[in-house]
Formats: structure tokens, C-alpha cells, sequence
């Protein structure tokens, strides 16, 4: 059976200051960087891309909601809500699609509060701490299980 040909790639809040902001915790490299280099180690896979970032939940909720009739998976990297989220967990596992759940730092080596992830039992790949190169890799690894 085939299914579609795209990938949701979801960005949460304040990772439109990557590259900006912080670069000793998140590198030099871009939202439009990360961008780039999920659609191109996509297409190496066959697949599209469609790209949301947001500092609003509602919109994140929504886009993953979208994506359930026309995306094969989710790669996301919820930003602080990864700590936080019901609601975006809830949305997650409602939409019954592959997630990949992304962290550029290494969450664990961070502060407490960044330990717990409520998007982590409802992802099938964690990329966590290899920096913005780990979109890649999660991309990969999400591809090999579609
Ligand atoms: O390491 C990650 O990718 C995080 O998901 C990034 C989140 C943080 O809350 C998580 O604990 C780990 C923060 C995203 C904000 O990104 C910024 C980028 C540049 C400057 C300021 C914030």
C-alpha cells in the first residue's frame, strides 16, 4: 500500500531564534538551516516536506491535526513545550502517525525540568544532543520505518 509522500516537520517556540540567539547551547545554524536540511535528507528518501514553526500551541496542534491525512510522519522538535504539553502530546498520539521527537541539546546533561519529555513514549525515534545535523538523522530514522 502506498501512502503519502511527505513529512510534517514541526518547530516549537523560540526556535525561530536559532542561529540568532545562544549559539553556545544551539549552534550558528538557522531555522532556514534546519529547514533546508530536513527537505533534503527527505527528498533523499522520497519524500516532501511541509515545515511549521510556531510560538502559539494552537498552531502547532492544528498543523499536526492537518497532517493526518496527507503526512506519512512528524518530525518535531516541540521546544520547551516538550516539557510541558499535555495538549501536544494528546494531538500527537491522536493523529496515530510515526513521530520523531528532536532535542539539538543534550536535555539530559541540562537543567532538572528538561529530564521529562511528554512527547517521548508517543515518538518511535529520539535524536537527542547531536545538534541541528540530528534533524537529519531523525529523518532517516523515521524513513526507515515507513
Ligand atoms: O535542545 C532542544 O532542541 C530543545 O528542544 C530546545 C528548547 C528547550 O526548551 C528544550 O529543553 C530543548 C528551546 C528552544 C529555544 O531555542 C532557542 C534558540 C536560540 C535562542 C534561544 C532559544
Amino acid at each position: 500500500m502506498s501512502g503519502p509522500r511527505r513529512l510534517l516537520l514541526v518547530n516549537g517556540p523560540n526556535l525561530n531564534l536559532l542561529g540568532v540567539r545562544e549559539p553556545d547551547v544551539y549552534g550558528h545554524q538557522t531555522l532556514a538551516d534546519v529547514e533546508e536540511l530536513v527537505r533534503e535528507a527527505a527528498a533523499e528518501r522520497g519524500y516532501e516536506v511541509r515545515a511549521v514553526q510556531s510560538n502559539h500551541e494552537g498552531v502547532l496542534i492544528d498543523a499536526i491535526h492537518e497532517a493526518r491525512t496527507d503526512c506519512a510522519g512528524i518530525v518535531i522538535n516541540p521546544g520547551g513545550l516538550t516539557h510541558t504539553s499535555v495538549v501536544l502530546r494528546d494531538a500527537l498520539s491522536g493523529v496515530s502517525l510515526p513521530v520523531a521527537e528532536v532535542h539539538i541539546s543534550d536535555v539530559a546533561q541540562r537543567e532538572e525540568f528538561r529530564h521529562f519529555s511528554y512527547v517521548a513514549d508517543v515518538a518511535v525515534v529520539h535524536v537527542v544532543g547531536e545538534g541541528v545535523p540530528g534533524y537529519a538523522t531523525a529523518v532517516h530514522r523515521l524513513c526507515d520505518l515507513l
